[in-house]
């Protein structure tokens, strides 16, 4: 057991039953032309996550840590978008329509896919979700389940929409989640900063929130105690 320095209080981290989530750092959502972009988002303010998220990612590799990757997209043909999330916000430009990468927010188009900087290498699951929480119509839940997995480092964007709704799905089915804050981002700065403060209020209530170096040092040569979770 390693211990993550964390708010509200420390987190204990039992590496072989944590998985490292990282929620739909897609195309989409952090480079021009994308959904993002759609919504009328600045998307580099997400971009100052990536360095620190491949940080940890390299870090959680070496750890032998299981790494789970989720991307926010739907089918070609649409059928699992609801009318109500297409009609969302009355944009011009929506998801299904063409753009410079491709059919925004659909599955097999550029722009659905991970960025490069932290592109899954083969066996690292990728779970395709229809919704912004990674639980609803996935089998996220299944595949932990079956990997013994009990704790989540979070990381992803944004933070008081898909991480934060993923990270209340995981709450309630029991799960113990750690969000990194410098490895999570938001179009909205103080979105960013009432998400974070709102998983962690009242005791850890839905999770707890850390950064990237306190997840790195537990995962290498942090303080480590004997207890277990
Ligand atoms: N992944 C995710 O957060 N989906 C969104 O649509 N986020 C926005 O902030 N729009």
């Amino acid at each position: 057991m390693s211990i993550v320095e964390a708010a509200p209080y420390d987190f204990e981290l039992a590496a072989p039953r944590a998985a490292m989530l990282i929620i739909d750092m897609q195309r989409d959502f952090l480079e021009p032309g994308g959904f993002g972009d759609a919504l009328g988002n600045d998307v580099s303010l997400l971009r100052k996550t990536i360095a620190p998220t491949r940080r940890l990612l390299d870090a959680a590799r070496r750890a032998g840590l299981t790494i789970i990757h989720t991307r926010e997209g739907h089918r070609p043909d649409l059928s699992d978008l609801p009318p109500a999330k297409k009609a969302r916000g009355r944009f011009a430009t929506g998801i299904g329509d063409a753009g410079p990468m491709g059919r925004i927010l659909v599955r097999g188009e550029p722009g659905h896919d991970i960025i490069p900087e932290l592109y899954p290498l083969p066996g690292e699951p990728v779970i395709d979700k229809p919704g912004k929480g990674a639980f609803h119509a996935t089998d996220l839940d299944a595949i932990l389940k079956n990997l013994g997995i009990t704790q989540l480092i979070v990381c992803g964007v944004t933070t008081e929409v898909c991480v934060n709704t993923s990270v209340r799905e995981a709450n309630d089915r029991g799960y113990r989640c750690v969000v990194l804050a410098d490895c999570c981002a938001s179009y909205f700065p103080e979105f960013h900063e009432m998400g974070l403060a709102m998983i962690k209020a009242q005791g850890a209530i839905f999770g707890w929130v850390s950064d990237s170096k306190a997840a790195i040092d537990a995962l290498t040569s942090g303080k480590r105690k004997l207890a277990s979770v």
